[in-house]
């Protein structure tokens, strides 16, 4: 992509009504405009990070076995009474009219909607166990909606359902679920840590929420120090295979806590020189209910013996827009983002210092055509901008390595390879200081 060409309205102030480093810089990249409270579109550079983190999140649902469907975003209330929760779940819930009159609601979540249409699909015990999965926005009318993408009123997610013929196969599904999600974060660039957790209004009595940890976070967490240091499972992991040392290893009930949870329980299992304080952000959330939907609802399978058997079931939640903000609170610094190369919106910055002089362009030129044949996500900056207001874009909109050329450069035959985390730079020959920048882009794209 060609800055000359784009779409990337930067902002020069830092925004009065952005409490956040997150919020402040999604704005400032002109990543996200508010469209009203809680309500965001998604501009050319952030809707790249969204598609970038959609699509990791999609790749390792798919490798742990679930399936990919889309359910609309309108959902009707009768649904919702059949569980008894259109009436429990208050004015978090979007309530709409048609023109029938008929009531409907813009869906918070899918117990509802998912479990009607597995019960309508199958039949016997052999159609389990299945694990159904979408990314499609939901509304949430939050009291305060705030932080920008972290607390929305509309939000993205990704929410996964399984549906078991008992509970012992319903927490391998959970566990399955749990591995996953280890891994996506991982891929992020990101470390996230289980917490044991309250399930609050979707039920159950399992839970675990996926923090991950940022100085900034809205919430403080103490944990296993070995927890943040462990090794996240491989990737060859083997979803059909015992995942239960994956699992030990990371749910020690108390091995994770916050403010709201046992302190005096996590100091007796965590001995002190282990303990260490953090602060959070939740990115995900996965539940075990058993019955709780399937029962109200005669979501039920004919067993081995003839008898009608009630479905296990479990939700798994992933704030797919709200991780946009929260890869940004885990990785920046006084200039601006440091994106990790998975979710960054272009790989490579490539900076022409001096547009219009014949030379320089015709390096930046040839230099883009190869990033882009090495099949390297990069947008080059073609502006005449002065030199200054380049550098400091670029380094705001923190695409991982910087690729300069100037007429001295040219001249010399070489370019300057600036790495936007930690900042080191390096001045090589031209095609030494492409091959370089690709090498190092393909080592970090940790793609499956
Ligand atoms: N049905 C279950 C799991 S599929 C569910 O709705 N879980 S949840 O309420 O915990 O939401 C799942 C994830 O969505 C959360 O972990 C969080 O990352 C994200 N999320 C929840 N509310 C918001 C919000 N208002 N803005 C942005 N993301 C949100």
């Amino acid at each position: 992509m060609r800055l000359s060409r784009y779409f990337m309205p930067v902002l020069r102030e830092t925004p009065k009504e952005a409490e956040i480093v997150s919020h402040q810089l999604m704005l400032r990249t002109g990543m996200v405009k508010q469209a009203s409270a809680g309500i965001y579109s998604w501009l050319p550079l952030g809707y790249k990070v969204l598609m970038k983190i959609d699509r990791i999140v999609r790749e390792e649902q798919n490798r742990a076995g679930a399936i990919e469907v889309l359910m609309p975003t309108i959902q009707s209330a009768d649904l919702w009474r059949q569980s008894g929760r259109y009436e429990a779940y208050g004015k978090e819930m979007l309530r709409i009219a048609d023109r029938h009159d008929r009531e409907m609601l813009y869906g918070p979540t899918n117990e509802e909607l998912i479990t009607a249409i597995f019960r309508d699909g199958i039949k016997s015990y052999k159609d389990l166990p299945r694990n159904l999965y979408h990314i499609q926005w939901k509304f949430r009318d939050e009291v305060r909606p705030r932080f920008g993408v972290m607390r929305g009123r509309e939000f993205l997610m990704k929410d996964a359902y399984s549906f078991d013929l008992t509970p012992e196969a319903g927490r391998l599904s959970y566990n399955r679920m749990f591995t996953a999600y280890l891994r996506t974060f991982a891929r992020m660039g990101l470390k996230a840590v289980p917490m044991a957790a309250d399930s609050g209004p979707i039920g159950g009595d399992m839970s675990h929420e996926f923090i991950i940890l940022a100085d900034t976070g809205e919430s403080q967490v103490f944990c296993h120090k070995d927890l943040i240091e462990g090794a996240v499972p491989p990737i060859d992991t083997d979803y059909d295979g015992d995942l239960s040392p994956i699992i030990q290893r990371w749910t020690s009930l108390y091995a994770a806590t916050d403010e709201k949870h046992d302190a005096a329980k996590f100091d007796e299992q965590v001995p002190k020189d282990k303990q260490v304080s953090a602060r959070g952000i939740e990115v995900g959330h996965i539940f075990f209910f058993g019955t709780k939907y399937s029962e109200p609802m005669g979501c039920k399978v004919q067993g081995p013996d003839g008898q009608k058997i009630v479905v296990q079931m479990g939700s798994y939640g992933v704030g797919v827009s709200r991780l946009a903000g929260a890869i940004i609170e885990a990785c920046h610094d006084a200039a601006g983002i440091v994106w990790p190369v998975p979710v960054a919106p272009f790989e490579v910055g490539l900076i022409n210092l001096k547009a219009g002089d014949k030379d320089t362009d015709a390096a930046a030129n040839d230099l883009y055509a190869k990033l882009e044949a090495a099949g390297i996500d990069v947008l080059l900056d073609d502006t005449d901008e002065r030199a200054g207001g380049k550098f400091a874009t670029m380094d705001l909109i923190g695409l991982p390595y910087q690729l300069i050329v100037g007429p001295k450069g040219v001249k010399a035959g070489e370019a300057e390879i600036k790495v936007r985390k930690g900042g080191a730079r390096e001045t090589l020959p031209m095609d030494a200081a492409l091959a370089k920048v690709v090498a190092a882009v393909k080592a970090k794209r940790m793609l499956a």
